[in-house]
């Protein structure tokens, strides 16, 4: 049954949303998956951590550099539109959390988005936490405008072994979903990949939309296999 027909004003469900790579797969945007976890024959979990920048700086941002210039060539698909449409016909109701770095959840409309990994299109200085929007190259040049220091700018996301980001506010819509949606995620990555366990036992309805059977499928009550771009416009309008 698609979601709109759960909305009633009185009893507007609070739903939240949880995507991954795979909402942006019909953008353009390649999954992790796509790439088997590999970056120009290194493993991504190689590359996207606190320890890789410490070793090869150029490297990594390399990895970065590469991913944010590609933003400019991909558009948001109909998935992105349609939970942006959602939020804005349910305002207040409708929390949507992406595991993705890239602006297109924005780009198709929403206004509220936790990027619980962060962003590609931000930078932060490693030496005073300042946080910069930035959509150019980095590297190790660049003068953080707070602290006046040379070579602290990173990326502003989070790397494999670091804190995800809104933890306390993801941790706390979770404790009270009606509806827990995940979309084109494959369910690898913690602590992302246990939230439908917190949303069953807040007694949720769970429901997967992807083109595959993945790591946390048991989990769901029901299952939307097919691509992001057909089946979420499909489920919430
Ligand atoms: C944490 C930013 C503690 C980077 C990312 C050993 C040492 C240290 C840590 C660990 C360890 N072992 C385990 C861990 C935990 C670790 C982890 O889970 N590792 C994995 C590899 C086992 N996690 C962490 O380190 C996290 N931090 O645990 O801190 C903590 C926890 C809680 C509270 C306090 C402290 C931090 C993890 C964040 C890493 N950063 N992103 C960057 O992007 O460069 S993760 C990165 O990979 C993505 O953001 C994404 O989350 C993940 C890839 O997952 P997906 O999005 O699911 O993408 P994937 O390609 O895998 O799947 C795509 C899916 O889409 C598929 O299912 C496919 O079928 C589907 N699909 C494709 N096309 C479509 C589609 N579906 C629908 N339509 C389509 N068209």
């Amino acid at each position: 049954m698609p979601v709109q027909n759960q909305f009633s004003m009185s009893t507007a469900p609070h739903i939240v949303i949880l995507t991954g790579a795979g909402i942006s797969a019909e953008s353009g945007v390649p999954t992790f998956r796509d790439a088997n976890g590999l970056w120009e024959n290194h493993r991504i979990e190689e590359v996207a951590t606190l320890e890789a920048f410490g070793r090869n700086r150029a490297l990594v941002h390399r990895f970065y550099n590469l991913r944010r210039a590609a933003l400019a060539t991909v558009e948001p698909n109909p998935a992105h539109v349609a939970l942006a449409k959602l939020q804005r016909e349910y305002p207040g109701r409708v929390t949507l959390i992406t595991q993705n770095v890239d602006d297109l959840h924005e780009r198709g409309g929403s206004r509220e988005v936790i990027h619980m990994h962060g962003e590609l299109l931000k930078a932060r200085c490693a030496h005073c936490d300042d946080v910069i929007s930035w959509g150019l190259d980095l590297n190790e040049t660049l003068q953080c405008g707070a602290c006046r220091r040379t070579g602290w700018m990173r990326p502003h996301i989070v790397w494999f072994g670091e804190v995800p980001m809104r933890m306390e506010e993801i941790q706390s819509v979770l404790n009270e979903v009606d509806i827990f949606i995940a979309v084109g995620t494959s369910g690898h990555v913690y602590p992302a990949a246990g939230f439908v366990q917190v949303a069953k036992f807040a007694g949720a309805r769970t429901i997967e939309v992807n083109m595959d059977v993945t790591a946390m499928s048991d989990a769901f009550q029901e299952h939307l296999v097919g691509k992001a771009g057909k089946k979420v416009p499909a489920l919430v309008e």
